[in-house]
């Protein structure tokens, strides 16, 4: 049966509980996936080796063949990978991908210039930027310390380096005409428990204070701050916890991340959307997977995370909300990752739109909770699968089971020769 008559199938079947398979259709398509760069080579970036010094934190496993080594390999793979997802995408660039210069001059005094290759790259490929400020991976970073660290001096190179990157978002975001959302994450804790759980606090209180007071547009640059539960190395203090970047998030009113990783396990992120929001103007989402002591892994349609970007559309607060992805991993090919994770997220999306919300909610108002969980359980045999497809065709990208062959030729063509 051809997937055109299958969908007409499909629709009659949606449309029956009441939804429009056509109006989901129309709001996927307006809603941009940021894909992280960075999956494309495992958190390293462009920058010279000794300059870059050690993780903290951002470990990416595994020695798959063909890991882009250039913003030109980098380039051509985040396309060969755009070139099999459906819809609107944004690129998440991080500050240690900066292209333009030689030398490249120090975290601290980067430029939007130094990102003009990945703007017209952008322009190019119709994708808008969003930013992060690169606080990890480096000398100054060494002691896992950043902006919460006890010497000054370091404190400042990292608030430099924060406004410095703020700036570069709001020059990207007026330059395409699309904010862009800078994104500050820090890796600083302890591995052992601290004398001083306080301290630390204060200090980066101050330093995103001071990020912060510097007169960067709001219409063209969204500050969003990442919590974290712990990391690698850094099992029994993260400064910048949930509580902290709640806090902190909601008495500056500036965007609060959820990363679906940084989390106890059995937490529900999805179920933290509607209550933060009551406090945060914005909420950005770094889509992701955790497994057991990782936060990284591939984006895979499971419960946890549909249920997030389900509940990202059934809160009808879709224009406060910015989904961005985040997942490293290198045992497996990295462009085949990003299409899975990218379009998992997307299908995600997909199922909240097609979910009978409005049906729910009055089933849910007259009390009929037995009716509620009936229709809530039959819609998760409903065809979504099948819109899926006709959204892949519609957008002239390859439906499942289509796209793999062609990421497996451009291994053979492409990466095996790096
Ligand atoms: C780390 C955070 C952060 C990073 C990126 C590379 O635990 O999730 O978002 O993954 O900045
Ligand atoms: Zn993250």
């Amino acid at each position: 049966m051809k997937n055109s008559s299958m969908y007409e199938f499909a629709r009659e079947q949606f449309s029956a509980v009441g939804v429009d398979t056509e109006a989901a259709l129309e709001a996927l398509n307006e809603i941009p996936v940021s894909m992280h760069c960075w999956q494309g080579d495992d958190v390293d970036g462009f920058e010279a080796p000794e300059k870059a010094g050690a993780g903290n934190g951002c470990v990416a496993t595994g020695n798959y063949l063909g890991k882009a080594s250039n913003p030109a390999e980098l380039m051509a793979d985040l396309e060969q990978a755009a070139s099999h997802i459906p819809g609107p995408l944004r690129l998440n660039l991080h500050a240690n991908y900066a292209t333009d210069g030689s030398p490249l001059p120090e975290r601290n005094e980067l430029t939007v210039e130094n990102f003009r290759s990945w703007i017209d790259w952008a322009k190019a490929n119709q994708f808008g930027i969003d930013f992060n400020p690169t606080s990890f991976s480096h000398p100054k970073a060494e002691d896992g310390f950043t902006l919460s660290h006890k010497d000054v001096g370091i404190r400042q190179f990292w608030i430099e380096h924060c406004i410095a990157s703020r700036k570069i978002g709001a020059a990207i975001g007026e330059e395409l005409n699309s904010p862009v959302v800078n994104n500050i994450w820090i890796p600083d804790g302890y591995k052992d428990t601290p004398a001083d759980r306080m301290a630390p606090r204060v200090r980066l209180m101050e330093s995103l204070d001071a990020i912060l007071a510097e007169d960067v547009s709001k219409k063209w640059n969204i500050d969003a701050v990442e919590s974290k539960l712990f990391g690698i190395g850094v099992e029994s203090y993260t400064v910048g916890s949930s509580e902290f970047y709640l806090g902190y998030a909601a008495t500056r009113q500036i965007a609060l991340c959820l990363d679906a990783g940084h989390f106890h396990p059995t937490e529900s992120v999805a179920d933290k959307i509607s209550a933060a929001l009551l406090y945060v103007p914005e909420l950005l989402l770094h889509v992701s997977r955790g497994v057991r002591w990782d936060s990284d892994h591939v984006v895979a349609l499971d419960d946890p995370t549909t249920a997030i970007l389900q509940e990202c559309v059934s809160s009808g607060q879709m224009d406060r909300i910015h989904v961005g992805l985040d997942f490293f991993d290198a045992s497996i090919n990295r462009i085949a990752a990003w299409v899975i994770g990218t379009r998992n997220a997307k299908k995600g999306l997909l199922k909240g739109l097609l979910q009978p919300t409005k049906q729910l909610r009055e089933l849910e108002q007259a009390g009929d909770y037995t009716s509620r969980l009936a229709m809530m359980e039959d819609a998760r045999s409903l065809p979504w699968g099948t819109v899926w497809n006709e959204y892949c065709e519609r957008q002239q990208t390859a439906g499942d089971n289509q796209w793999l062959g062609a990421v497996k030729r451009y291994e053979q063509e492409e990466l095996v020769k790096r």
